[in-house]
């Protein structure tokens, strides 16, 4: 992009927004949750919308001059129920947590039962980690994925909800590579009473484009994050039935939220337009096919594939098996200096520190956006194995490096 206002009077954030411009160009973003956004939905997010205040809804503002607010906000609403085909939409969250944060105050008074997935397992912060604000506020507890399977142990789930009795139980993750079968949960829930919330941040994209079953019209409340796989503009998402409606609205605003953040719906609204072409179909099944071949690679090399492969964008590996010494941090600092970008991460029966894990979770979107086949991604899983096992060996990381632009600079970004 050109920053040539910036420039002239701040040359010092015009050097750091080229340079990530930069870097974003010239490595390869794998981290799951992130992905490349249209130059439409960037210049959308750049608009004049950012100096517009419109606490409220369409229609029923409580300041002036929120005509164009009314109408981005009512177009990003409408393309999302015909996206996920939910019922009621809020496109004000300023984030995903902040979503999660407005259905436990829709739902549930202080000190109420959440029954959520262990963190190390696949969960998030927000679904009841003792330091955000979740697990402060409410009692929780948490299930696991079965330690054979890496699959969520939907049986262990059942038996904690009957012991527990929880008001509310969390499905959807940020670490889970498989298909969740959100009907299973229902089940679950309604035997005990329970509110479900599926939690589809990672998976949006999938779910709005039928690669993986949606929790809409099962789920009491389905949030999600709208920068991710359905690469619109940055936030998040809240949809529910009629029933639940009012309270949502009235939770998001003014329960948690102020003014809403205009210009970022302007880039969802764009975001969810593009969504709804054909080619964004197509765009979500190379993700995820991507993504099996990825985790194919990864396992002919001799990584441990947290639950043998995946259904989803992304690849869990638990590299205690193949390099017990190599905790993640480290071999995400060694790819990173080769210009593969992706986080270490937790896994399943994790031993190490979360700040130095034993796993590394690579995702797909990102590179498919930039137009990565099977062949190119085999290939990436290739070099990032190689990487890994030469981790201390500057010569390995220097070749892999020149590779990677070569990569770059056949599926440019920003054309
Ligand atoms: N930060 C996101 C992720 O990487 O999964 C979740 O909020």
């Amino acid at each position: 992009m050109d920053y040539e206002q910036v420039r002239a009077v701040d040359s010092a954030v015009a050097d750091a927004l080229e340079g990530e411009d930069s870097r974003q160009e010239h490595t390869l973003a794998m981290i799951a949750s992130e992905n490349h956004v249209s130059k439409a939905v960037l210049e959308a997010q750049g608009s004049a919308l950012t100096n517009k205040y419109a606490e409220g809804y369409p229609g029923k503002r409580y300041y002036a001059g929120c005509e164009y607010a009314d109408d981005i906000e009512q177009l990003a609403i409408d393309r999302a129920k015909e996206l996920w085909g939910a019922e009621h939409v809020n496109v004000q969250p300023h984030s995903g947590t902040q979503a999660n944060q407005s259905v436990y105050f829709a739902t549930l008074e202080p000190g109420d039962k959440i029954l959520s997935l262990d963190l190390t397992h696949g969960g998030h912060l927000s679904h009841g980690h003792p330091a955000n604000f979740v697990g402060q506020f409410y009692e929780v507890e948490q299930y696991e994925v079965d330690p054979e399977t890496g699959y969520i142990d939907y049986e262990g789930l059942a038996e904690m909800a009957a012991e527990f009795e929880p008001d509310m139980i969390v499905s959807g993750y940020s670490a889970y590579p498989r298909e969740v079968e959100w009907e299973t949960i229902q089940d679950v829930a309604d035997d005990v009473g329970a509110y479900h919330l599926a939690d589809i941040a990672h998976i949006t994209g999938l779910v709005a484009a039928g690669v993986h079953r949606s929790p809409v019209g099962v789920a009491d409340f389905v949030t999600g994050s709208t920068h991710k796989t359905v690469r619109a503009g940055r936030g998040g998402i809240v949809m529910t039935s009629e029933e639940h409606a009012d309270d949502i609205d009235n939770a998001v605003f003014p329960g948690g939220q102020g003014g809403p953040l205009m210009h970022n719906i302007a880039g969802k609204a764009v975001g969810f337009g593009e969504a709804l072409e054909d080619e964004f179909t197509e765009y979500a099944q190379q993700v995820v096919d991507n993504a099996a071949v990825l985790a194919e690679t990864f396992a002919d090399h001799g990584f441990e594939v947290v639950s043998g492969g995946t259904d989803t964008h992304l690849v869990l590996v638990d590299l205690r098996e193949s390099h017990p010494e190599l905790p993640g941090g480290d071999a995400e600092d060694a790819l990173a200096e080769a210009g593969i970008v992706l986080n270490a991460n937790t896994v399943p029966g994790e031993t190490r520190s979360p700040f130095n894990p034993s796993g590394i979770r690579a995702g797909t979107p990102g590179l498919t956006t930039r137009g990565f086949d099977e062949d190119a991604i085999a290939e990436v899983g290739d070099l990032i194995y190689k990487v890994v096992d030469n981790h201390d060996d500057e010569d390995v990381i220097a070749e892999v490096s020149e590779r990677i632009d070569e990569l770059c600079a056949a599926h440019p970004l920003y054309e």
